[in-house]
């Protein structure tokens, strides 16, 4: 197939981009270099300084790997969208050219605005690049599982069917996110249900947790074609976090009671099931949702894993809650649905000893470059 990645230059776009090339896909991957651009604003670049995206696609190839093509433009320019879906009349288009920070969001106005804008903007482009000029292309939209937030209720698949005053119908699940960021994505699929009613567009919705990792089997042919590996408190994610602190041995940032649980999944697996949504697609006029994560952890729990492995590793890691900078429950009920990507084929890479052991060790490597002033969190919900 043609895939379009937009926001191929990021933590999941690149190594997306590179394993649907080998997957035999004709791969087109776009990016305007935000996310470089607000962590280097933010001071939080990665641990290991990325090429661009033209040289990281040169170097893949240099390795082996098949050609991908790159395109350096912004999804909020039409103009620029539109050219390439009317050029290269992609089949599927991967959707993840969004700011992806929740804690970036709530820094202050401007922040705030710019998630919006560029969120919204890019969602309503690709829709609009798709009807005029690509109408068979299917959408998969990176959602986040942060969309439902920790209701009192079982989340269901993205749809809910309710009984009312002796009548029934099916409504997308309540959403209530818990940051600027996560709330754009409420908005997102909204907007994508709406076009899919009006244009019959066939769209998949992936509702994704946290994910972890920084290794990829394509991204292991060469130390250059690694991920974007954030762990300072704006772009990284918990359990890379607790990774890089556990090398630099810095007391593991529970934030609060640590009781706050998600669905978590390797990076491998997030590979997976954006290539199973692709050559797997959802049906014109259906908007399929399918919550993607392997297995739910608390705070407490990933910390507990990571201290136990590196501790045996000769670490010496601590843990030390700090009072959480976020609004969130700290302790609530949480039991989400994950069976739609499992039934499409999905085959899990879990948490193991074995794995964390591998990543700590990855880490490791580059334990001379962690800057330790970008491990305490800076910014706070109110
Ligand atoms: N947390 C800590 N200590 C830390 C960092 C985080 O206790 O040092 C806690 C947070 O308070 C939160 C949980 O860990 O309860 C997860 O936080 P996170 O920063 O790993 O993830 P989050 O902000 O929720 O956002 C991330 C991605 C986002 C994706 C989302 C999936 O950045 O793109 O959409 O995970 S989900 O969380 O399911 O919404």
């Amino acid at each position: 197939m043609r895939v379009i990645v937009l926001g191929g230059d990021g933590y999941l776009g690149w190594p997306t981009a590179m394993h649907m090339a080998r997957r035999g896909h004709e791969v087109l991957a776009v990016d305007n270099y935000l996310r470089r651009t607000l962590a280097l604003q933010t001071s939080s670049e990665a641990l290991v300084a990325n090429p661009n995206l033209v040289d990281r696609a040169r170097i893949f190839r240099e390795a082996g790997g098949p050609a991908v093509r790159v395109e350096i433009g912004d999804c909020r320019d039409f103009a620029f969208l539109e050219r390439l879906f009317r050029e290269f009349q992609p089949e599927a288009a991967i959707h993840y050219a969004e700011q992806p920070s929740g804690p970036y969001s709530m820094m202050g106005y401007d922040q705030a605005r710019l998630t919006l804008d560029n969120n919204l903007q890019s969602t309503f482009n690709v829709v609009w690049a798709a009807i005029q000029q690509a109408p068979r292309c299917q959408i998969v939209k990176l959602g986040t599982m942060g969309e439902y937030g920790t209701p009192n209720i079982d989340i269901e698949e993205g749809w809910i069917e309710i009984d009312h005053k002796g009548r029934k119908d099916k409504f997308l699940f309540p959403r209530q996110a818990g940051t600027l960021y996560h709330t754009t994505k409420v908005l997102d699929t909204d907007m994508l249900w709406f076009y899919v009613r009006l244009y019959g567009l066939a769209v998949t919705d992936l509702m994704q947790g946290p994910v972890y990792g920084l290794s990829t089997p394509e991204a292991d042919l060469d130390e250059r074609l690694m991920p974007n590996f954030h762990y300072d408190d704006i772009f990284g994610t918990v359990v890379n976090r607790f990774l890089v602190q556990a090398v630099a041995r810095v007391p593991l940032t529970v934030y609060g009671k640590g009781g706050q649980t998600r669905g978590y999944l390797n990076l491998n697996d997030t590979l997976q099931c954006v290539s199973l949504a692709v050559e797997k697609p959802a049906s014109p006029g259906e908007l399929r949702v399918l919550n993607q994560f392997t297995e739910p952890f608390s705070v407490n729990e990933i910390a507990e894993r990571v201290r136990a492995v590196g501790n045996r590793m000769g670490l010496d890691v601590r843990v030390e809650p700090v009072p959480n900078p976020r609004k969130e429950k700290e302790e609530h009920y949480y039991n989400p649905v994950h069976r739609g990507l499992l039934e499409l084929g999905l085959q899990p890479h879990y948490m193991t000893e074995e794995v964390v052991a591998d990543l700590l060790e990855r880490v490791r490597r580059y334990r001379d470059r962690i800057d330790t002033a970008r491990i305490m969190p800076r910014v706070r919900w109110s």
